[in-house]
């Protein structure tokens, strides 16, 4: 009785044993981690990168995106060959899309969208822990791309294998790669600073103000990763009555705005009393510190490609012509909860 009982016993650990070694690699799904986004402290620096954007992860595996910082992401992946939406739609700031928003824990398999909506910190928070996740499951092989809808120049691709293949890199390997990155692109977006006030001594005279500074880093494979500065290099400048400062944007990816007095609902169009000039550029006249004006989006041209149509070129310059004396405070309103804020101050 008793070895018969062990006997039936072995017999079904036995099979126990061969059925989980062709269940097991299925059941073993790894939950990849991947970092949309880093920021300086005094979030003026952004990283505008998924950290790392390039993976190898197997069938039925997931990636789960964290979003630590006070400037706005998606997380998107887009069908092959579909066209890229726009960040946000008629509502500046409620994203459309590609088009609607995706659940978290969604799967993507190449056949319809998936999509975040825009994630950041609250304005107040700082913790990293409070950070918005979203995590995605991938049941089919193929190489996808990943992008966000908010910056243009933020790619990533996923490459998913089959189990019997072995997968060229574990977590702590991106995690090291994430962190070198984001190390890179920070030092990167701040030592632009000093490209963005080039002989600032000898210019004190000058009336310029470059409007944020940026680059876009091309990671071969993953796509692009952008840093940017997220500052009006001269956040202070002192003219005189009848004088007129330009702003000029220097990121070649990121819209920026000059914003005075009251912050309109969608700041990408210009405001009434903002004109266009002959080359291009845009202008206005402030006569009081109550006056509200508007740059409207001042942006990069898209970057080329072929097969494309022409695009038209960027408005990078705002001039302002100030006719009375007095301290005049304007902001990004794109990125002023950044700290991208800056004074023209107006002596008689
Ligand atoms: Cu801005």
């Amino acid at each position: 009785m008793i070895a018969f009982n062990f006997i039936r016993f072995s017999a079904i650990f036995r099979w126990t044993l061969a059925l989980s070694v062709l269940i097991i690699p299925q059941l073993v799904q790894a939950q990849w981690q991947v970092i949309a986004g880093a920021e300086s402290p005094d979030r003026g620096s952004q990283a505008l990168a998924f950290l790392p954007n390039e993976l190898w992860v197997h069938t039925g595996d997931s990636i789960r995106w964290t979003f630590p910082t006070h400037e706005r992401h998606t997380l998107t992946l887009l069908k092959p060959g579909q066209t890229r939406p726009p960040g946000f739609g008629p509502i500046f700031g409620i994203p459309v899309g590609c088009p609607g928003l995706t659940p978290d824990g969604s799967s993507f398999d190449g056949t319809a969208c998936v999509t975040t909506g825009v994630l950041l910190l609250g304005e107040d928070t700082t913790a990293t822990e409070s950070s918005p996740t979203y995590t995605v499951n991938f049941p089919a092989a193929g190489n996808f791309k990943f992008v966000c809808l908010v910056h243009a120049d933020m790619t990533g691709v996923v490459h998913v294998l089959n189990p019997s293949q072995t997968l060229p890199h574990d977590q702590d390997f991106y995690d090291q790669q994430a962190q070198d990155e984001q190390v890179l692109l920070l030092a990167d977006a701040s030592r632009l600073e000093g490209r963005g006030t080039p002989g600032h001594q000898d210019r004190a005279q000058s009336s310029d103000v470059a409007t944020g500074i940026g680059e876009v880093v091309t990671t071969t494979g993953g796509g692009s990763q952008t840093a940017s500065l997220m500052r009006f290099l001269r956040d202070t400048i002192v003219v005189q009555v009848g004088d007129t400062v330009e702003w000029t944007s220097l990121d070649p990816s990121i819209n920026h705005t000059v914003t005075f007095g009251v912050e309109p609902a969608d700041p990408r169009p210009r405001s009434a009393n903002v004109m266009l000039t002959s080359d291009g550029a845009r202008q206005a006249v402030i006569g009081s510190p109550a006056d509200s004006v508007n740059s409207g989006f001042l942006s990069p041209a898209p970057q080329d490609r072929a097969g494309l149509a022409q695009s038209p070129p960027g408005v990078t310059r705002f001039r302002v012509t100030f006719t009375s004396p007095g301290t005049f405070n304007y902001i990004c309103a794109v990125h002023d909860q950044l700290g991208m804020k800056g004074t023209v101050i107006v002596h008689p």
